[in-house]
Parts: structure tokens; sequence; C-alpha cells
């Protein structure tokens, strides 16, 4: 009798490299006075990598603060936040507890900000521009309570723009979805698209990440999962690669997450045990800059290759049900 073949198990460098000098960027970095620096939204703009990340006040509330660099790696903080609550208007009415985790997409020149706006009637996402980073325009309010997580995919797709959404639900639950528009505003047709996994490390909640990053095989998206231990969630990030021309269809889920809190910075801190990304960029060089806050804490770097996070997708795949 032949014995059942064994599966067989390779020992991989981890694919998403750590820079060596995380945490990028700390609150004593900050030049007023915030708690955390963390889930920044990034983009290339002019010869430099800006990043907008979400600052937590004394008081409990989050902000948005504004970085530049030169390498990706080492950024000056402007002295003034970006954003704050808006006071008047009906911004006002919706963000007043707090604007939190911002993602940024360039089309056509306009830098587009989705951000979460929360206050007593729940938390919705809210679209902000910007054109050069020095001042910002609320546009509009592009959804209902409750939904987080939102991103836009760079592009057109038949003249219309897609974007990924969260709905806040446990029915679903807490699943990926994509919805369309003819401007931005008006977002609809919306369809799931990708659901946790049960008894799998995504399984209590999944959410996208960065702003989809382009490559010749699909779109490459960074998404966060959720696990429920005995000692509270644990925040990891997966990837996935959606179809280029209709990236509501899912060409490849990788099946193992690409990064789990590890660092000191990452296992303790305001929440523990949480890798959380709104923010990527590409290198120029076949790879990406990922940038994640560790513990609702501090901002993180670390780099990976795009082919590796795409053969992840295609050749070690979960259903993305
Ligand atoms: C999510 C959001 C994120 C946060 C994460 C971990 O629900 O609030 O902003 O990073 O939890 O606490």
């Amino acid at each position: 009798m032949t014995a059942p073949a064994k599966p067989v198990l390779y020992k991989t460098d981890p694919v998403v490299k750590r820079h060596a000098g995380n945490p990028i960027l700390t609150k004593e970095d900050i030049p007023y006075p915030v708690e955390t620096v963390h889930n920044a939204g990034i983009c290339r703009y002019k010869d430099c990598i800006i990043m907008l990340f979400r600052s937590h006040l004394r008081n409990g509330r989050s902000i948005i603060g504004i970085a530049d660099s030169e390498d990706g790696f080492n950024f000056s903080v402007r002295p003034e936040p970006f954003m704050v609550p808006a006071t008047q208007g009906v911004f006002a009415d919706y963000e007043a507890f707090g604007v939190e985790d911002p993602r940024i997409c360039c089309i056509d020149g306009d830098y587009l900000i989705t951000y979460s706006a929360y206050s007593q009637h729940g938390v919705r996402i809210a679209l902000a521009k910007t054109r050069d980073f020095e001042s910002v325009e609320r546009v509009s309010l592009i959804s209902q309570s409750d939904m987080r997580n939102v991103v836009i995919f760079p592009g057109r797709f038949n003249g219309r723009y897609a974007r990924l959404d969260r709905p806040h639900s446990e029915i679903s639950p807490w699943s990926v979805w994509l919805s369309w528009s003819p401007d931005l505003i008006h977002w609809g047709e919306s369809e799931v698209v990708m659901k946790p996994v049960t008894y799998h490390w995504d399984e209590s909640k999944i959410g996208p990440g960065p702003t989809p990053i382009r490559t010749e095989h699909g779109w490459l998206c960074i998404y966060h999962g959720v696990f429920e231990t005995m000692d509270g969630a644990v925040y990891r990030l997966g990837v996935a690669l959606h179809d280029l021309a209709n990236p509501a269809k899912i060409i490849g889920v990788c099946d193992e997450w690409i990064l789990t809190p590890e660092d000191p910075w990452e296992l303790t801190g305001y929440v523990h045990n949480v890798v959380f990304s709104c923010g990527a960029v590409e290198d120029g060089n076949g790879g990406i800059i990922l940038y994640w806050g560790g513990a609702d804490t501090v901002m993180c770097a670390g780099t990976a290759n795009i082919d590796d996070l795409v053969t992840l997708c295609l050749n070690n795949k979960r259903a993305p049900f």
C-alpha cells in the first residue's frame, strides 16, 4: 500500500517586506496635539508622495493631517491639519464626530478623497477633492449610513466610474460590494463581489484598502480581513485581483494573508493587533510601497513586488464567496 501523498509546504519570504525604519510616522512627529497617526491615504503628486493621515484628538475624535515625502519613507508633516470636521452646511451635520480613513484617487488631475464621516447619524462616506493639496473642496456625501471603506477606481469603464463599498452590515455580512456612477455623486447598480470566508483569517469582516493598482493582469486590490479571537479582533491584510474591464468580476483572491501584526507597534497601541491600510503607491520598478496603520497608533511602510502579489491571487486562490 502506498502512503497518501503529503501536502508540500514551502517556507517562503514574506511577500510584504517591512521597512527597516518603521514606524515611519508617530504622534511625536506631529506639530499639534494628537494621540495617533494612522490609516493614511497616499498618492503621488508632482515629484512627491503625499500622505493624508488620520489622527485621534484627545477627545477621541479624528482629524486628517498631511505630510510630504520625496522618497516615500521620510515624511515632513505640515503645521496645520488638512481636514477637520466641517462646521457649516450639510457636512457639519454628518461629520461632527470626526473624519477618518481617507483614500486618494487621481482622475484627470483631480485628487478625489473618500473618507468616513462620523456623526450622531452613524458613519457614511463623503467625497472631497483637491488639485493642489493646499485647499480642499467638499463635493458630496456619497453614501447613506452605514458605509465605510469606499475606494474609487482610478479610471472609467465605458464612461462610468466604479468604486468598492463596504456596508456596515451583519446581514450580508461585512462584505465588499461594487457600485457604478456616471458623475461620482450618484452611485448604484451595486453588487456584492467578495465575502468573508468561515473559519478563515478573514471570516468576521473584510473591507477595501488602498486605491486599486492597475496591472496588466487586473486591478490589484489590497483589503483588510478581521478574525475574532478570545483576545479580541485581529486585523490583517489580503489581496485580490479584479478584472480590468469589469472590476465587479474577481479573477482571484489570495487564500493567505499578506501581512499580519508582528512588530511591537502593530501588536500594542490604541487598538492592539491591527494592520490597516488605506494607501499604496507604485515604486516605478515593478513594486509597490504599501502603507498601513499599526495598532491604530503609528504609520508603517513596506514594499512588495507586483508580480508576486498577482501570482498569489492567481495560483493560491480562495473563492470570493
Ligand atoms: C475599523 C476602523 C478602522 C480601524 C480598525 C481597527 O473598524 O475603525 O479605522 O483601524 O477598525 O481598529
